[in-house]
């Protein structure tokens, strides 16, 4: 009896491992560091169908924004209006985001992501959409100064 509990418990070992590794080998990770005034990496490569986990840290002085859309022909008179408009996020389900040591928050009408200096959050959503999009920090001047990258999905 005692050595087919130890069975029993070793094959459930070996479940919730290989459960694991499949799953793991099904997420896309991706970290971009935000710092006064640029992303790093400034370009991301994601595929489609494929959940995202993706990590933001804010590393730099003061806050910071991670806004992903549709690149602009000319620049926006109102920024926040033209990226709530043209999010890479719209239509795309729902998007968690879990902001470290501050619980998450899920919507369906994500469109950019806020960090205070020395913050960092997650994002969970699964890509549907392919094209080159715009990332970019939209607190007054930061994208002037060169806060901006390509988020590209394939
Ligand atoms: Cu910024």
């Amino acid at each position: 009896m005692k050595r087919l509990a130890i069975l029993g418990v070793i094959a459930g070992l070996v479940a919730a491992l290989t459960t694991g590794a499949t799953a793991a080998a099904k997420v896309q990770k991706v970290s971009v560091t935000m710092t006064d005034f640029k992303f790093t990496p400034k370009a991301i490569t994601l595929q489609t169908g494929v959940p995202v986990e993706l990590t933001l840290v804010n590393k730099g002085g003061v806050e910071h924004e991670f806004m992903v859309y549709a690149p602009p022909k000319a620049a926006p008179d109102d920024w926040d209006e033209y990226v709530m408009d043209n999010t890479y996020f719209k239509d795309m389900g729902e998007v968690e985001v879990v902001f470290r040591n501050q619980g998450a928050v899920a919507s369906t009408r994500m469109f950019e992501v806020e960090l205070e200096k020395g913050k960092g959050a997650t994002v969970l959503f699964t890509p549907s959409k392919k094209g080159t999009f715009e990332i970019g920090c939209h607190v007054e001047g930061h994208y002037e100064a060169g806060m901006k990258g390509t988020f590209v999905v394939k």
